[in-house]
């Protein structure tokens, strides 16, 4: 069973829980009331402008140019990423040094409780150089908008030629994903982590939301038994971090009038276990 756990960020508890998700003891932290309605609100307003100024629509995804470096047949996407991703390296200028250090400083303190490691550096491509931003924006837009059901594990052994090409080593194995949520949708666009092995090797996706398991055979996560499914449901404000790595989940799709909007990114420790990378 996926242990998941919800602490205030003001609890003196908050450090024992992100000791225990670092020993993996626990499987997920929804830490309540991060960040206030001024820092949401700023956030906001700055990926609404960068959207509009980079004649940006519908609904955005992390994508870094590191990954468009990769792959030539995602180079149509360079442009749109490049300069999306621009932005997001730039946003310390954009939002002003002292906002946005409070920001990353908050991030970057629970994620340091969460892997025990002194140091949080971001993620750089070996020929280039080029740093993947640490955070990015995700908006799923009303009718379009969802993550179909995967695990980062998954992802990142079929990404596994991008992988090499970053510096240093991380372990694909142990890392995380944290998001905060700066908009919610009236309707849909909620996360549901599944209590369903991640066997890595013998899974299949044959289609959205659909996987093929050597062991557990056809599995489709739109109709799964709801004791199999755990919602978490963070409010505006709240991180939640949990490990993406080796748990299945997916966004349902938004409904809703508003579009889902989280600001977050991806965590890995290097295979020594003393520096954290952060990438989007
Ligand atoms: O809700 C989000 O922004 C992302 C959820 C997710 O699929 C992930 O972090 O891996």
């Amino acid at each position: 069973m996926l242990r998941f756990k919800d602490v205030s960020y003001q609890d003196p508890a908050l450090s024992e829980s992100l000791h225990q998700f670092s020993k993996n003891e626990l499987d997920g932290v929804l830490v309540k009331n991060v960040f206030d309605t001024e820092q949401i609100d700023f956030l906001l307003r700055f990926f609404q402008s960068a959207k509009q100024r980079l004649g940006l629509q519908g609904s955005v995804m992390a994508h870094p140019p590191l990954f468009t470096n990769a792959f030539q047949n995602l180079k149509a996407y360079e442009e749109y990423y490049t300069a999306y991703n621009e932005i997001l390296l730039d946003f310390e200028h954009k939002l002003g040094k002292e906002f946005f250090a409070k920001i990353s400083a908050t991030i970057t303190s629970i994620l340091k409780l969460a892997t025990e490691t002194h140091e949080v550096i971001s993620l750089k491509h070996k020929q280039s150089g080029v740093a993947a931003a640490a955070f990015t924006f995700r908006e799923l837009c009303t009718g379009e908008g969802e993550f179909t059901a995967h695990y980062e594990g998954l992802t990142f052994d079929f990404y596994m030629d991008f992988f090499k090409l970053l510096s240093p080593d991380i372990s694909t194995h142990h890392m995380f994903s944290f998001f905060t949520v700066l908009q919610k949708s009236e309707e849909g666009g909620e996360l549901l982590c599944f209590d369903i092995p991640c066997s890595r090797t013998t899974q299949k996706v044959l289609q959205s939301n659909v996987i093929n398991d050597d062991e557990l055979g056809v599995i489709d996560f739109t109709t799964i038994a709801s004791d199999k499914i755990i919602p978490v449901q963070p409010a505006a404000g709240d991180l939640f971090l949990f490990s993406s790595a080796l748990t299945w989940h997916r966004v349902s799709r938004v409904t809703g009038p508003s579009s889902r909007i989280t600001f977050g990114g991806f965590a890995a420790v290097d295979v020594q276990k003393a520096t954290l990378y952060t990438f989007s």
